[in-house]
């Protein structure tokens, strides 16, 4: 893990994570296991930053858009060799045009957007030499125009108290960690979070739940491992407006979406909840591990269908040459795209920025001020 503490840098992330005030945080948080919530403590304190709590001097943190740029890397990399190998010295026809199309689509782009920049660069230049850099120029100016609408950050209306926040997603995607890295932000922001351990079928699960919430100050509502999980998330709301808090984070346990048992249990949760607020969940995250490619597109009909998703989470963008999915979930839901993961530590959950998110993958440099 990377965890280090850049108080500047991080501040400035949680002002732009959530919308709404970031309070200034000051204390470090409280180390033991589920206490009473307590306000605003500083991310930068907590657990997760062991070398900021030991006092070593913190590494100097990349920008985002540097790490956003190097946890892309691979999925720009294949586009970029793709784009140099085909527009050196060669013409741009049909011929060269295919072969863009099959690298974009290799990237998993999916056929529309493949379709459109294909057109968007052979507009006008036909049968004339393209530089590779203007290629990426084009490419990023239509990811972009893709991603833009979708790219929406999580808005936590405080007059829902609590704001509850369920998570799901298929088994490994990144949903505890994800909670982990919502939970620091939010309590970076001086907000109370309940962390619901709802993952019950594994013991190592609801530990790492508990570890979390202590790393973060966060209050854990937790069963005994196999505990029924709709029983817990009643547990949890129902705790969380007695302790006035803010937000609850509901992990679930991973499961396929193609077994319909599991996927009931969801269903469950969810009409449990609304047994103690009607609205509740005020928000469902799915979470997507960007490496499985093109089977995310049907995680996102069956969960969005099933559990009612209002958002999506995508990690492990670092760790795959298939970045291009988000491009092709944008085109066919048009679900908002809050946060995406490029990597294990507290600080890699960034809000979705379409811009940046493209020129990253289309591996345009930028200089400077820029970064
Ligand atoms: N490289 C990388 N790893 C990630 C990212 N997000 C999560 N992980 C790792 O993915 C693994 C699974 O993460 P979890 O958060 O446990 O996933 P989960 O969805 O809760 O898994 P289950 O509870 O088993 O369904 C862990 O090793 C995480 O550290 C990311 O953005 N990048
Ligand atoms: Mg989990």
């Amino acid at each position: 893990m990377t965890e280090n503490g850049d108080k500047t840098a991080k501040s400035g992330l949680m002002r732009r994570l959530f919308r709404g005030s970031a309070a200034a945080p000051a204390d470090p948080p409280a180390a033991g296991a589920s206490p009473p919530i307590e306000p605003a403590p500083g991310p930068e304190t907590s657990a997760a930053s062991p070398q900021a709590a030991e006092g070593a001097p913190p590494e100097p943190k990349k920008q985002w858009f540097q790490r956003l740029k190097s946890g892309l890397s691979r999925s720009s990399g294949a586009i970029g060799r793709g784009v140099a190998d085909i527009f050196t010295k060669r013409k741009l026809d049909a011929e060269s045009l295919d072969d863009l199309e099959d690298v974009l689509i290799q990237a998993d782009l999916g056929l529309a957007a493949a379709t459109r920049i294909r057109e968007a660069i052979g507009r006008g230049r036909y049968e004339k030499g393209v530089d590779p850099d203007s290629v990426r120029a084009i490419l990023a100016d239509e990811v972009e125009r893709a991603l833009e609408p979708v790219a929406r950050p999580l808005v936590v209306d405080p007059t829902k108290r609590p704001f509850v926040i369920l998570v799901v997603g298929v088994n490994g995607s990144g949903k505890t960690t994800t909670i982990g890295k919502l939970a620091a932000t939010l309590r970076g922001e001086g907000k109370t979070v309940v962390i619901a351990a709802g993952d019950t079928f594994r013991a190592a699960a609801i530990e790492q739940a508990r570890v979390w919430a202590r790393r973060t100050g966060s209050d854990l509502v937790e069963r005994e491992q196999g505990a029924d999980a709709a029983g817990l998330a009643f547990d949890a709301v129902t705790r969380a407006r007695a302790l006035n808090a803010d937000v609850v984070l509901m992990d679930t346990a991973g499961r396929l979406q193609n077994r319909t048992e599991l996927m009931s249990e969801l269903e469950k949760i969810i009409r449990v909840m609304k047994k103690v607020d009607p609205e509740a969940p005020h928000a469902v995250l799915l979470v997507l591990d960007a490496t499985v490619g093109q089977n995310a597109l049907s995680q996102v009909e069956i969960f969005g269908r099933v559990a009612g998703v209002t958002g999506l989470v995508m990690t492990k963008l670092d760790g795959t040459a298939r970045g291009g999915i988000l491009v092709a979930i944008a085109d066919r839901f048009a679900m908002p795209v809050h946060f995406i993961g490029v990597g294990e530590g507290v600080d890699d959950l960034e809000p979705f920025a379409a811009r940046d998110f493209a020129e990253a993958i289309a591996g345009i440099e930028r200089t400077g001020a820029d970064q």
